[in-house]
């Protein structure tokens, strides 16, 4: 008798009408065939979906171009579709589930004819872990389909875990006829289910990762006591050894990335990271909070990417442990076969295609790659991989650090007085937007805690449940915020940034232990210059006590546009959040 999994793969191919269905068991042999498939059969504007990059600088490497109109999340398309609007709140789009589901119905009718229908059976967490999840997606790519498997832990066994069970996490894509006019991402929370078709780009179709691990999960660790985020999770390794474990929140293409990975500009250090992305953490029975990465995988943004700012990255990259490794939307060195992007040195005697596959030169204003090309490879691929990441418990969390791209007014780094007041932090947190997401670039966006665009439910909801959370543990983490991309008055980065963030997180671990000093502001504690340690960094003194003062007077305009965003979520918003903003509005005075 066909399992509850059988039919629905049954009813979605009846009305998608692939020409046939294959079910991936997750191997490397299978993934070998399916990247064939994307060289040889399927295609994407009239193009192969892959090629192979040369193998010897870059083992493993396919490169991938996508539609021009579908290189980045669609957040105007992106539907959470609770039984009633209030839940979904004013932070998503909303439509009522029958008539979502409706809409899509017809859209999906026939829309893998042609088609092969993949079957990805995947795990969000290790198979071990009380706190992952099976779940199916169904795509009509083989781009997708190869990116699953570098992005989840995808097989077979996946399948017995759901046996009889009903209620998997289900997904179900197809890329359609890629025209944004039939594009649509839909969330049916209650019944863990996304829905998308019309878009093949990472963010839009890899269901595990933005669609499921954060709008999904989140609206699930709301109703069971535990917390879906936006974050990083990575070890600190001090000289003596200990390892303190701390997760981190930063908008789409802030740097999450070359954090997770940073190689210490301080003798002595190390980090492990254990994720760029998603942290699902939960209350341990000893009262602290544990981490784990869902994912498998890293989905990066290219440019900028190098042996200077991410040189772990870049090993990464190169590593040759586990395939495929995954190029999209880059420029093409066509002499050597070769991906290319900003901030890679530019190779001699190149001649390169931009990312739409047009000559391109230096010379030329536009970019070769797009700001938002990507690279998809396996965590196992990463030199410096925790050894604690396939840990099923998770890591313990000491510190969560909050952050935002922001040229003026907030300080390099803050200490949050308690949990209420982080969170507080966190929902005020604000970002100038970058190429991650399909909107106006380099504009302030209240982005709290990096879940705007992620946060599957209201997120007034969504701040009384991290008060609460706050309340379940003995031991909460520390709360800090952090800002990186202070400017001056010629538009350049004061703080040098990536490596030299070590000197941050080393006061920051020095705090959760009660080891460094701080002085107390308006807005949390901040370390005075003498608090970091400066070892090998010449800074001016003046500019460094610039990006970590705190001119309360300023903030009266920030503080107005807080109040704006927070106003939205009405009766929603718990009081806490209001005391808080109380209190900072009468430090700052009329
Ligand atoms: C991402 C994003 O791809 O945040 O991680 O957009
Ligand atoms: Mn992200």
């Amino acid at each position: 008798m066909a399992t509850p999994l059988e039919k629905w793969v049954e009813q979605q191919a009846q009305l998608t009408k692939p020409d046939d269905i294959y079910w991936c068991n997750g191997s490397e042999e299978e993934a070998h065939r399916i990247i064939e498939r994307g060289i040889s059969k399927e295609k994407i504007n009239g193009a192969p979906v892959f090629s192979k990059l040369n193998q010897s600088a870059w083992p493993n490497a396919y490169y991938h171009r996508s539609h021009p109109t579908d290189v980045a999340r669609t957040e105007h398309l992106t539907y959470v579709c609770h039984a009633d609007k209030e839940t979904a709140g004013p932070n998503n789009n909303w439509m009522a589930p029958a008539e979502a589901m409706e809409k899509m119905r017809k859209l999906s009718d026939g829309c893998m004819r042609g088609r092969t229908m993949y079957v990805l059976p995947y795990m969000m967490g290790h198979p071990d872990s009380p706190y992952a999840k099976p779940c199916i997606q169904l795509t009509d790519s083989a781009y997708v389909a190869a990116s699953m498997r570098i992005m989840t832990r995808l097989g077979n066994a996946v399948i017995d875990k759901i046996g009889a069970r009903e209620n998997f996490v289900k997904g179900l894509h197809s890329i359609g006829d890629l025209n944004p006019e039939r594009r649509l991402i839909m969330h049916f929370p209650d019944e863990k289910f996304v829905w998308s078709i019309g878009s093949g780009y990472g963010g839009n179709a890899l269901l595990g990762k933005k669609c499921f691990s954060l709008r999904i999960a989140s609206w699930q660790g709301y109703q069971e006591g535990w917390l879906a985020e936006h974050m990083v999770v990575m070890g600190i390794e001090d000289p003596e050894g200990k390892v303190t474990y701390i997760a981190a929140a930063l908008p789409s293409a802030c740097g999450k990335t070359n954090l997770a990975m940073l190689q210490s500009a301080l003798p002595g250090y190390k980090i492990w990271p254990l994720g760029d992305d998603i942290a699902w953490m939960n209350v341990g029975s000893d009262g602290r909070l544990y981490a784990i990465n869902p994912e498998a995988g890293f989905f990066g943004v290219a440019p900028g990417t190098s042996m200077k700012t991410n040189p772990n990255m870049i090993r990464t990259l190169k590593n040759d442990k586990f395939f495929p490794t995954l190029f999209t939307n880059t420029a093409l060195n066509k002499i050597t076969n070769e991906p290319w992007w900003e901030g890679l040195d530019y190779p001699e005697g190149a001649d390169m295609e931009d990312w739409q596959g047009k000559t391109w030169n230096p010379s030329m204003s536009a970019k070769a790659a797009h700001p938002n090309a990507r690279f998809t490879t396996s965590i196992y691929n990463c030199p410096i991989l925790s050894k604690e990441y396939d840990n099923p418990g998770g890591v313990p969390i000491s510190a969560i650090i909050v952050g935002g791209r922001r040229a003026h007014l907030v300080p390099l780094v803050t200490e949050a007085f308690n949990w209420q007041h982080g969170v507080f932090h966190a929902a005020r947190m604000g970002s100038e937007t970058t190429a991650a997401a399909a909107h106006q670039i380099g504009v302030v966006r209240r982005d709290p805690m990096a879940m705007l665009p992620f946060c599957g439910y209201n997120m007034g909801d969504y701040f009384r449940h991290w008060l609460s959370i706050g309340k379940k543990m003995a031991n909460p983490p520390k709360i800090f915020s952090v800002n990186w991309f202070r400017t001056d008055e010629n538009g350049s980065f004061i703080w040098p940034g990536f490596g030299d963030n070590i000197r941050i997180l080393k006061w920051i671990i020095e705090r959760t232990n009660g080891k460094a000093g701080a002085k107390k502001t308006a807005i949390g504690f901040v370390p005075a210059k003498e608090d970091l340690d400066m070892t090998g960094l010449s800074m001016e003194p003046e500019k460094l006590d610039g990006i970590l003062s705190v001119n309360i007077k300023d903030w009266k305009p920030e503080l107005e546009d807080t109040k704006k965003f927070l106003q939205q979520f009405g009766e929603r918003m718990p009081a806490e959040i209001w005391q808080e903003f109380a209190a900072l509005e009468k430090e700052i005075g009329g």
